[in-house]
């Protein structure tokens, strides 16, 4: 993000509300890379950041009025009372900002009101934590501006209650730890269970490599109820095996754990894509930490198959873009995110990238689909302050 984009921010600010704001900040959406619908089972995920970002311009307000503006929603300022936030009573963007302010209060920080301006180059609905982005940058601007001292996981974890809590989506910590913690040029390997990380250098360009996001163009919301069935799914599983969460049965101990649900094919299938997934992460850190960076290709292939036959939360278009990405040539590909429409990532030689690009579009073309819009994607930086 440019100190260019700083600085527009910046003005738009002064002219909405014809004063300075005390700084701006950025914060990404994310990729990720492998470990799908984990994270919400104390489980493993490997997300990295991407260029695009929610960029915020913050001052603070000693009257306790909270005041929000977008550049990409239409409307105009909106003015609420920090003493009058309550869950679950905004359907609209401002939900996830406010329910930011809302959870750092609720959690007994010491945050008045604000006035805020937002612009953002992260898709909207394209399975590429646009939500997140604009709840991470909303934190990280009012822990600085009322020197909260507060780690980006820790943010993270606020962010999440934010959109479980407030606005009412059951997501897991995924998009807010990645959009907090990621560092540009690595991946980030995270323990959903104790949010411990560590960065895993991931640069495809040395190698030859490049790794393409597909947005399909299908627009997909959490608050809507299949991810929350999954989810419930998943938890039914964990009891009937008598664990806490999915991510305590071991890959070593699935056919036994498997045969002891029993004649429950739904959750059956839930736990089989859980536990191969975690095993699939690992799988990836130990390739790229050996240096075999071109054998996780099939892995995420695998991981895509798992999502679509037996988490089921993959689409038509999904579908389109994976097999047709592979039968042109690519490494690897599989869904990202949460399903249900967004995005595919594509593994490629660089080589091949033109071919692949060229073949999906025709797919989608002949299909009579939208144009999928595809980009390539290198990490990038985290959450930050840019002035
Ligand atoms: C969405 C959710 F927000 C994440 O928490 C995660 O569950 C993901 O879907 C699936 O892996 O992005």
């Amino acid at each position: 993000m440019s100190v260019d984009t700083a600085a527009t921010v910046a003005e738009r600010f002064r002219e909405l509300y014809g004063s300075e704001p005390e700084g701006v900040w950025a914060a990404p959406g994310r990729v990720n890379l492998i470990g799908e619908h984990t994270d919400y089972n104390d489980g493993f995920v490997m997300p990295f950041a991407l260029p695009h970002t929610a960029v915020a311009a913050v001052a603070r307000r000693d009257d306790g009025v909270l005041r929000l503006h977008s550049e990409d929603v239409r409307g105009g300022v909106v003015e609420l009372r920090v003493d009058d936030l309550a869950p679950e009573t905004d359907r609209a963007w401002t939900a996830y900002p406010a329910g930011v302010v809302w959870a750092l209060r609720n959690a007994g920080h010491a945050v008045g009101g604000a006035d805020v301006h937002l612009a953002s180059t992260v898709p909207a609905g394209a399975g590429l934590s646009s939500s997140a982005a604009l709840e991470v940058v909303v934190a990280l601007a009012l822990n600085d501006l009322y020197e909260l001292g507060l780690k980006g996981w820790q943010l993270a974890r606020l962010c999440q209650r934010a959109e479980n809590v407030y606005v009412g989506a059951p997501v897991g910590i995924m998009d807010q730890t990645a959009s907090a913690c990621c560092e540009a040029g690595h991946a980030l390997f995270l323990d959903t269970r104790d949010l411990s990380q560590r960065q895993i250098p991931f640069d495809l360009a040395a190698e030859g490599m490049r790794l393409l996001v597909v947005d399909t163009q299908v627009k997909h919301s959490h608050s809507e109820g299949e991810y929350g069935k999954r989810r419930a799914g998943c938890e039914k599983g964990a009891a009937l095996l008598g664990v806490d969460a999915l991510r305590d049965i071991p890959y070593g101990e699935l056919d036994a754990a498997l045969a002891r649900i029993g004649d429950d094919e739904e959750v059956r299938r839930l736990v089989r894509h859980v536990v191969t997934e975690d095993q699939r992460v690992e799988r990836v850190v130990g390739l790229l930490e050996s240096g075999e960076t071109r054998a996780i290709g099939p892995v995420l292939t695998e991981g895509h198959a798992s999502l679509r036959d037996d988490f089921r939360v993959s689409c038509r278009e999904l579908d389109l873009v994976v097999d047709t990405a592979l039968t042109a040539g690519a490494l690897g590909a599989r869904m990202t995110g949460g399903g249900f429409g967004g995005s595919a990532i594509v593994l490629a030689e660089a080589g091949d990238v033109e071919g692949i690009t060229k073949a999906v579009e025709d797919a989608f073309a002949a299909a009579g689909l939208t144009a999928p819009r595809v980009f390539e994607a290198v990490p990038a930086a985290g959450a930050r302050r840019l002035s």
